[in-house]
């Protein structure tokens, strides 16, 4: 009986061995380890056999059946390992494949050039501030001097909120002058800000009219505060746009907000003020309106004229970027073509 015994432990081996899936292990562990298994079936005779032999094989029997049950572990965890290493090699990545660039954005041509106007402005010692485009009818206008009826609301005509005979007529703001009188409602002199922003016009659109387009706006008041003040703050953000070369141009000009008024313009930065076509055979570029602040404002935002003074500034970003970039059609700012957009990587 004691060879019957080994010659099941040798097969069993044997088997163990060509069991290659969970299931071929399932069965051979019922055949071999399991109740009515080879060798329990086996053990079930040791009865029969003469007492003195019975503890021998017993022990013999047990001692093969340990090592049966371990080597079933053993060869479980090997098949486990395997596979799990199957599964590994089949889910590997080339970590030295090049990867997918990500696609980076770039700034909008406007955000940049409003970025460089304020970033002059403020080392000017200007603050940047922003305010509403939807605007009251009395910011936009009234307190800037266009009273109901004036001339100047026809160039500046604009998309309306309420209709335009309400009590409080509301609008799309036509430029960022209605911040002038806002915030000289709240902070007393000395005020030194820039304002850009987004305006609205009801425009014929043309190669050099936008209806919603961007402007930025310049007010210092205070005590003393001359034309000169103006000259020399304009001056200097000149030369830093245009060129150290650049020489500044006033000439008069009307804004019902400004008294004196003044259109500011640049010698031509590619003829050199001899005249080419970006001039327009001139050699002045127009680049902003500007003025000293109209008593009339001062008193709406209750600053006593008699007391302070100051001067006011305004120009359009897209036309800045135009005349910097030779860029000949403005509705290229908003037509959402990425061909031009990606020329202004910053
Ligand atoms: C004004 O809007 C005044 N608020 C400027 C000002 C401020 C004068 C402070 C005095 C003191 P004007 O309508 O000219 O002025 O517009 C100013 C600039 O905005 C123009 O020089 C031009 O660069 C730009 N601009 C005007 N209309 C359009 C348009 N339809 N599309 C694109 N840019 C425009």
């Amino acid at each position: 009986m004691l060879d019957q015994v080994r010659a099941i432990a040798a097969e069993a081996h044997r088997h163990l061995a060509q069991a290659t899936t969970e299931q071929e292990l399932e069965l051979w562990r019922t055949r071999f380890l399991g109740r009515k298994g080879a060798l329990n079936e086996l053990l079930r005779g040791l009865g029969t056999l003469p007492a003195d032999q019975r503890p021998v094989v017993g022990a013999e029997a047990n001692r093969l059946k340990r090592e049966l049950e371990a080597a079933f572990e053993q060869r479980r965890e090997a098949l486990v390992a395997r596979a799990r290493a199957a599964a590994l090699e089949a889910d590997r990545v080339d970590i030295t494949l090049p990867g997918r660039p990500p696609v980076i954005g770039t700034l909008h041509p406007t955000t940049q050039m409003i970025r460089r106007i304020t970033e002059i402005f403020a080392s000017l010692g200007f603050d940047i501030v922003t305010g509403p485009e939807v605007e009251w009818d009395y910011y936009n206008f009234e307190a800037l001097n266009i009273p109901p009826g004036h001339p100047a609301r026809d160039q500046w005509d604009t998309f309306w909120i309420t209709p335009e005979d309400s009590e409080r007529p509301m609008l799309l703001r036509t430029h960022t002058s209605p911040m002038q009188v806002r915030i000289m409602e709240k902070q007393k002199p000395p005020v030194r800000v820039v304002v850009p922003g987004r305006v609205y016009r009801y425009e014929a659109t043309d190669a050099t009219h936008e209806s919603v387009f961007h402007q930025f706006e310049g007010l210092a008041v205070d005590e003393g505060v001359t034309m000169a003040d103006l000259n020399g703050t304009i001056y200097t953000f000149a030369r830093r746009m245009f060129g150290e070369r650049r020489r500044i141009r006033f000439r008069c000009d009307f804004f019902p907000f400004v008294e004196p008024g003044v259109d500011v313009a640049v010698d031509c930065w590619v003829c050199e003020g001899a005249g080419c076509t970006l001039c327009r055979r001139s050699g002045w570029i127009e680049v902003m309106g500007a003025g000293m602040v109209h008593p009339r404002v001062l008193e709406y935002a209750g600053i006593d004229p008699r007391r302070y003074t100051g001067f006011a500034f305004g120009g359009g970003v897209e036309r800045f970027s135009m005349l910097l970039h030779r860029i000949d059609d403005i509705r290229l700012f908003y037509g959402n073509d990425i061909r031009f957009l990606r020329q202004f990587v910053a």
